[in-house]
């Protein structure tokens, strides 16, 4: 008797470790932002080039979708793909701000923004995609082409973040938002496979 409820114990551990790991693995379907040590000029150039390519590989995803397709959550109580799309919209145009700030100011601190309720709002939920696709290609070929032309110092210049009270050096930032790209890009992506959509 003993040993069974061993046994049963032991099962449901694995069961609702198994389940943890899942849920994990559709919210950070790349895992977390790991960045470098030390961030190379060649770490740098691979994340702009990432932000370059990336709202034409977001578009090529969509290419098939319904409108009731998009409405699809990428996990249980995660965002509908239409939220996503929107919200990288809605994010990337603070990141672009944000640089902005940072050359133009002595480390200024930013505005955080309430990303959870921006998504709720009624554009996020129901306006069509092309909407924040033609926004994303906008912002990108703007930012790209500005992060290309700064120079080491420009780099190291750094915001302060009033919720966390961080420093963030905008060499950083590039690399966050390269990853927070390929993160969302892998929720819809994985969707799509699991959906058997793609
Ligand atoms: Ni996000």
């Amino acid at each position: 008797m003993q040993i069974f409820k061993s046994v049963l114990i032991t099962l449901l551990f694995v069961i609702l470790n198994m389940t943890t790991i899942d849920l994990e693995q559709l919210k950070y379907p790349i895992g977390k932002f790991d960045c470098p040590n030390t961030i190379t000029p060649e770490h740098i150039k691979s994340w702009i080039s990432i932000l370059g390519h990336f709202s034409n590989r977001l578009e090529k995803l969509f290419k098939n979708l319904t409108y009731k397709q998009l409405d699809t959550p990428y996990s249980p109580d995660g965002w509908t793909i239409r939220q996503v799309v929107h919200h990288l919209s809605d994010s990337h145009q603070h990141s672009y701000t944000r640089f902005k700030w940072t050359l133009t100011e002595d480390k200024p601190i930013i505005k955080a923004y309430e990303e959870k309720d921006w998504a709720e709002l009624p554009d996020a939920k129901t306006a069509p995609i092309e909407m924040s696709l033609l926004h994303l290609k906008a912002i990108h070929s703007k930012l790209v082409y500005l992060l290309k032309s700064l120079s080491i110092d420009d780099l190291n210049k750094s915001f302060n973040h009033p919720e966390t009270n961080e420093e963030v050096v905008l060499k950083y930032n590039i690399g966050m938002y390269a990853w927070h790209s390929n993160h969302h890009y892998a929720h819809i992506e994985n969707l799509l496979i699991r959906k058997n959509w793609k």
